[in-house]
């Protein structure tokens, strides 16, 4: 990497060296205005060690112009330095080991649609930096390996902008003339300038404080529009578990005077991690039982928590360079899954991680954007913030824990956040923490990180009832993604079970030493024979227990021997697993039977399972809900693998479902009837589930005669909006055509119009009605008043469900659904093309779609590729889509 680099060249890991120069500290004044902000940046910049004295220094700029420079307080020769709009350089900087640098810049934030580096959203200014966003702000050193100590001065107009706030502790406040007013800010903790942040405006404020455990007391505040302050307080319970849970769970305590989340309405992302001061899309901030779903209220618990861990695993110790995000995204977001593991029910949050990681990373990893956790190039930073990096990143952390027990992972983490504090560091250091606390050599592990596409293990089992052993067979395949290395075997690690035809684990007497450890299997070969002496009686083998390995298991077991397991396995998660691998393995085939023409058939002890699991009191609710949701279409389509006709698996997904509840309508309307009344409108766990597992139900039944009354009722009888969404998604998604899915949607938009996060809802529903008609439903939204092309939430709500969420109206076998994604992506991309490109990934499964569509989804993509003045961004993955 050279010390500068030129927007859309490549960067490639081998070439990173430090940076020349270095900026211990950074003095930053903002005079706000909503086109002229005035921003004067004071550096003291150090040359480092070993470099030469004529080194030029280049800082990054990213569409600045220049008002004002001094060096040690004296003007420069014009010759003595070159200014444009993405670099300013210094070609003769000053010989002494270390000056001051003073840099004048102006900025509009009202006009700054791409939402990154200094913008207003609703009249508030705030900042979004990560990745490469400061260097919109001023020209500086923006690479997250130069540290620097910040004191901020921001200067506003007091009516408008009565709160200023920045990262670190408030230091001094003050009127001045004019009707302005300031306020400074300093953060004694060295930073990158990617989590510099700022905050101006009008806002609300939730304040409470906590107590860390060393007796230092630190106030805190989650700031939203005013009004909005009640809806903000299930956010402050989450900041406050989370400080707890980090102190107990891995010793970490806040060390800041203040923390401040602040959240807006105009948002790139979900949140950001900024030091003292997180900013967060308003959507993962504000929650009533009125306005949002459990899933929200779960979703703002595990974000909150994330940001608020990325204090220790991402800020206090950062990233060397861009290649190693995964070392505090992967790491962090494998916290926040424990957090919430603790806050809730484990099995049910690993069920539900896994549906995630196979909803979006599998496929991610089994196509054109495939790329390791640990890239090796890039040509736009912001294209990697992928569910690789965030939820494979998380599945290798969680399989460091598996390999070394709880304790040694325990004593590796405590190494590392002690020897690599104040550090940027890398995967390398990471996995080095590991080895010395464990004594192991994880080199061959390590591969995870550097390695793309997704493992398979092929399982075969046999048993020798004369001598009593019980054979497992293992074989590892590498994923036939491109990669430019050679590709190596990696070391998996697989929790198991041996089960009882009494469904109770057995024990066995031997086995070899080296392949089993702790209840794991470790494959670390292409083929694994494990022998286990001493096995009483034929068990059946439960494997990947938990999803210990993020792998595709090919297992031989028979259709008995996984009801068998679905019924019997200890393992919650296992036992999920079953029964989603049956239902997905009979959708497969009955996909199949709809290409043929012919009525899928399916099997009847499969179909009583889902009624047994509905009744069965001894599951939590929560769980059984789950493992009554059949499969998704996509799910579905990348078992099929290839030649997918997406209207084939939707017809098959629909008659599983109405065989299922044909068969055991009865149990469903039990369960339903008992879990109808007084269901609290908490959002905690248990009642969580209770509501999940009516919803789930409600679906089933609404599918069996006079169903649609049943999802009616429901709608209209709603007490929160669980319940509310799930009744309308039934009747719009099962009955789009009918009188009560327009009257459900009409009441709905009445009720919800002037609340843009749930009118977001509103609009996903009806973009994720199944078959042709909806595009022109999504053509037509785009003028609804509610809606806004310039609105990140919105964009996603509507254009983001259509395409992602709904298998068979994006994939009309016409293209016309791809065409609109191309040209809607096309549009968005002259304002925001994070935005875009953030859309763009939809297409990528277009070489596994049968003949038709891959040829239209094919055109619409070179389409997109065709256009000049396409954004790197986009350019970016449209190539790579494309291969
Ligand atoms: N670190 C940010 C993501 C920034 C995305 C930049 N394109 C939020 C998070 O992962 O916590
Ligand atoms: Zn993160």
């Amino acid at each position: 990497m050279s010390t500068s680099t030129e927007p859309g060249q490549i960067v490639r890991l081998e070439d990173y060296r430090p940076s020349d120069y270095l900026i211990p500290e950074t003095k930053l004044t903002f005079i706000l205005h909503p086109t002229e902000t005035r921003v004067t940046a004071e550096l003291i910049v150090r040359r480092a060690e070993h470099v030469r004295k004529d080194a030029p220094l280049v800082l990054d700029g990213d569409g600045l112009s220049l008002d004002g420079l001094t060096v040690n307080g004296e003007l420069l020769a014009p010759s003595a330095y070159e200014a444009g709009p993405n670099r300013l350089v210094l070609t003769r900087p000053p010989k002494a080991e270390q000056f001051t640098l003073r840099i004048e810049t102006t900025i509009s934030p009202s006009t700054n649609k791409a939402l990154m580096g200094l913008y207003q959203s609703n009249g508030v200014y705030c900042t979004q930096c990560e990745a490469e966003g400061f260097r919109r702000i001023t020209y500086f050193l923006d690479r997250p390996d130069v540290l620097s100590v910040y004191t901020v001065r921001i200067e506003a107009d007091a009516k408008t902008a009565p709160l200023l706030l920045s990262n670190g502790n408030p230091v001094e406040k003050g009127k001045l003339p004019g009707g302005r007013h300031f306020a400074v800010w300093h953060d004694p903790f060295p930073k990158p300038s990617y989590l510099f942040a700022l905050v101006a405006g009008a806002l609300g404020a939730v304040s409470d404080s906590f107590v860390t455990a060393s007796g230092r007391k630190v106030a805190l505040a989650v700031y939203v529009e005013h009004g909005k302050e009640p809806r903000a307080t299930y956010a402050m319970d989450a900041l406050k578990r989370s400080m707890r849970w980090d102190e107990e769970r891995f010793g970490c305590e806040y060390d800041l005077d203040v923390f401040n989340i602040v959240a807006v309405s105009d948002f790139i992302i979900g949140a950001m991690e900024n030091k003292g001061l997180n900013i967060f899309n308003d959507k993962l901030i504000l929650a009533d039982a009125e306005t949002a779903t459990d899933a929200d209220f779960a979703a703002i618990e595990a974000v909150v928590a994330h940001e608020y861990f990325h204090n220790w695993t991402g800020n206090r110790i950062t990233c060397r360079d861009w290649f190693q995000l995964c070392l505090k995204e992967g790491l962090t977001v494998f916290r926040d899954h424990e957090f919430s593991a603790d806050q809730r029910s484990r099995a049910v949050k690993r069920i539900a991680e896994v549906r995630t990681l196979r909803a979006q990373q599998f496929p991610e990893d089994q196509g054109p954007l495939a790329h390791p956790v640990r890239p090796r190039r890039y040509r736009e930073i912001n294209n990697f913030y992928t569910p690789t990096v965030y939820e494979k990143g998380s599945e290798i952390v969680r399989m460091i824990r598996t390999v070394l027990g709880d304790d040694a992972f325990r004593a590796g983490m405590d190494l590392y956040l002690k020897r690599h504090d104040g550090d940027a560091a890398t995967v390398e250091d990471f996995v080095a923490c590991f080895e010395e606390a464990s004594d192991r050599d994880l080199s061959q592990f390590a591969l995870w990180y550097h390695q793309p596409g997704t493992p398979q293990v092929q399982v075969t089992t046999s048993y020798k009832a004369k001598t009593k052993t019980f054979e497992v067979e293992l074989e590892q395949a590498l994923p036939s993604v491109r990669f430019e290395g050679r590709k190596r075997l990696l070391h998996i690690p697989l929790s198991f079970g041996l089960i009882g035809r009494n469904g109770h684990d057995m024990t066995y007497d031997g086995v070899d030493g080296a392949v089993v450890e702790n209840e794991i299997i470790h494959l670390r070969k292409r083929h694994q024979t494990v022998r286990f002496s001493g096995v009483a009686a034929e068990p059946s083998l439960s494997i990947n227990r938990g999803f210990s390995a993020p792998i595709g298991l090919i297992s031989t077991q028979s259709q008995s021997e996984r009801i068998f397991l679905a019924r019997n396995d200890s393992d919650l998660f296992n036992r999920w697993e079953a029964l989603n691998g049956l239902a997905t393995s009979a959708l497969v085939v009955a996909t199949q039977a709809h290409r043929g023409h012919r009525k899928p058939r399916f099997s009847a002890e499969l179909i009583g399972l889902f009624g047994e699991i509905a009744a069965d009191e001894n599951l939590e609710m929560a769980f059984r809900a789950l493992a009554l949701a059949a499969p998704p279409e996509p799910e579905i389509a990348r078992e099929i693998g290839e030649n997918i006709d997406p209207d084939a698996i939707h017809a098959a997904r629909r008659d599983l479902l109405a065989a299922i509840v044909a068969a055991n309508h009865n149990q469903f309307a039990a369960v339903y009837g008992s879990l109808r009344t007084d269901v609290p409108s908490s959002p905690d766990a248990a009642n969580a589930g209770r509501r999940a597992l009516g919803n789930a139900m409600l679906e089933y039944l609404s599918l069996s005669p006079g169903g649609i009354t049943v999802a009616a009722k429901h709608f209209e009888r709603a007490t929160n909006m669980t319940d509310r969404i799930a009744a309308l998604t039934v009747l719009a998604h099962h009955f789009p055509d009918s009188g009560e899915a327009k009257a459900a949607l009409r009441a709905f938009e009445t009720r919800f119009g002037d609340n843009p996060l749930v009118m977001d809802k509103w609009f996903t529903v009806q973009a994720a009605t199944p078959g042709n008609e909806t595009l022109e439903r999504v053509q037509a939204l785009t003028s609804h008043p509610a809606f806004s092309y310039g609105n990140p939430n919105r964009v996603r709500a509507l254009i983001g469900a259509f395409s992602t969420a709904n298998q068979t109206g994006f994939n009309r076998a016409d293209g016309a659904g791809y065409r609109f994604l191309a040209e809607t992506v096309a549009a968005i991309d002259k304002d925001n093309s994070r935005l875009a490109a953030r859309l763009a990934p939809a297409l990528r499964a277009w070489r596994s779609l049968e003949a038709g569509r891959r040829v239209k989804a094919r055109e619409a993509l070179s389409w997109l590729a065709s256009i000049k003045g396409l954004s790197i961004d986009v350019r970016d993955i449209v190539e790579r889509t494309l291969g």
